[in-house]
């Protein structure tokens, strides 16, 4: 490794000591860029990878809210904007109990990197709050985004930074944040969110569009292997919205999503996640605020592995779309002993450091990128972008086809880029050198 690089990995794992998601997601960028920065000695000096792994910016803020019983509750809101090199800063916002800065850090500077893959001019960011909207009112889930807003508004614009959803916040939250948006600022400046409801400026697929494009990527690997996606059946877990998503896409392309999990366990069905009651039925779950997946069994009578994960099903390609730490090292030797080719990464960072290595160790297993393959989502962010900054609307066939195009070129990029630096058929690399190119370009040619 490049000993610029391991020095900027050694400070970066002092210095953020108390951030272990932040630190696993900058050091898998940093090892993967070595040959770039070889070539680049100018680097060192600009202290180039000192900057991109802290964040430009980092805020945090009260987030008072009152309950249905009239009792007030402080939560912690966050924006971590972690670089605006090559365009407004653009990512979600999670609501979850599990939020901190650490994993507001790892969110963001992924963020950085995806963003570059979509080709679309998107900087990075990410925020959120560590408030559980599981089990809230639709009136508590609506006082706590207003108060939210209350603070964000004056760091957010449609050219400073705009946010979207992500985990638990979803299109009920956006128009909530939204509305108040225009209350405080009192314009029309619809281009400040992304995934906001199509009555009010957004994008035709953008519901879809993380689990589509997974699916698009997914497809250009089976194209790489002169393999089909007809017939295979997918390990799935999670069942949010880019669950739904993957499921959705799968079942048109001919494929099968076969399980679900959530904090309860996982579901096993074996004749597919694909018909249109089940898929709707995923909407239906996640909008009752239960949490439970255990509900899809009772309803279609099948199998229910209560606190377990899917993990050991025998099926021909892994797809994980819950959150950041889902496979871990012994979950990746159930995968490499069942002889699964296909380990296609959704959620942000679902692989522990240690199952990571150790599947793109094993031979004949193919890991893709969660950066590349749920790009989708942000890209579709951008076109939404786009049509508000023209006041224009494009067709879903329109919105879909550019997705499908620019997931395929994420996936073709990425591989032609780990073939030319003599690396294989290595997409996690690939991304990471497509990405990190980019925003060095723009971060050396700005001077920060
Ligand atoms: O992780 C992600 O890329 C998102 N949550 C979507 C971000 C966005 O701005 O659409």
């Amino acid at each position: 490794m490049n000993s610029y690089v391991e020095r900027v990995i050694s400070e970066l794992k002092e210095k953020n000591a108390n951030e272990p998601e932040f630190i696993q997601a900058a050091e898998e960028v940093l090892s993967s860029i070595s040959p770039i920065v070889d070539a680049h000695p100018e680097y060192e000096k600009a202290a180039l990878l000192e900057k991109m792994v802290e964040p430009e910016r980092t805020i945090e803020f009260r987030v008072p809210w009152v309950d249905d019983k009239g009792q007030t509750h402080v939560n912690r809101g966050y924006r971590v904007q972690f670089n605006g090199a090559i365009g407004p800063y653009k990512g979600g916002l999670r609501f979850a109990p599990s939020v901190n800065l650490s994993i507001m850090k790892f969110l963001g500077f992924e963020q950085t990197f995806k963003d570059s893959l979509t080709t679309l001019p998107m900087g990075g960011a990410k925020g959120g709050s560590d408030f559980d909207p599981n089990g809230k009112s639709d009136e508590e889930v609506k006082r706590f985004c207003q108060s939210f807003m209350l603070e964000l508004y004056r760091h957010i614009g449609p050219s400073i930074d705009v946010p979207a959803g992500d985990l638990g916040v979803g299109g009920r939250e956006i128009g909530y944040l939204f509305g108040m948006y225009r209350r405080i600022c009192g314009n029309y400046e619809n281009g400040v969110l992304t995934g906001k409801g199509r009555s009010y400026g957004g994008s035709r697929i953008r519901p879809e569009a993380t689990g589509y494009g997974a699916v698009y990527y997914l497809q250009a690997v089976l194209k790489h292997e002169n393999d089909s996606i007809e017939g295979k059946t997918v390990a799935v877990s999670g069942f949010g919205n880019v669950a739904w998503g993957v499921c959705k896409k799968l079942a048109e392309v001919g494929a099968k999503a076969v399980t679900l999990s959530g904090p309860d366990g996982y579901i096993y069905d074996p004749d597919g996640i694909a018909t249109e009651e089940k898929i709707n039925y995923m909407l239906v779950m996640r909008a009752s605020g239960r949490n439970k997946v255990k509900d899809y069994a009772d309803k279609f009578g099948v199998e229910f592995f209560p606190g377990q994960k899917p993990w050991g099903q025998k099926v021909d390609i892994i797809m994980p779309c819950a959150t950041q730490n889902d496979v871990t090292l012994a979950d990746a030797e159930k995968i490499a002993a069942n002889g699964i080719k296909y380990y296609i990464e959704v959620a942000n960072m679902p692989t522990t450091a240690d199952a990571l290595k150790f599947l793109m160790e094993k031979e004949g297993v193919i890991v893709a990128p969660s950066k590349a393959v749920n790009a989708g989502g942000v890209l579709v962010s951008g076109l939404e972008m786009s049509q508000n900054s023209e006041r224009l609307s494009w067709s879903a066939d329109e919105v879909n086809e550019k997705l499908q195009t620019i997931m395929t070129g994420i996936h073709d990029g990425s591989a032609k880029a780990a073939e030319e630096y003599g690396l294989g058929y290595d997409l996690v690399a690939g991304a990471n050198l497509v990405a990190f190119q980019k925003v060095a370009d723009a971060m050396m040619e700005q001077g920060i």
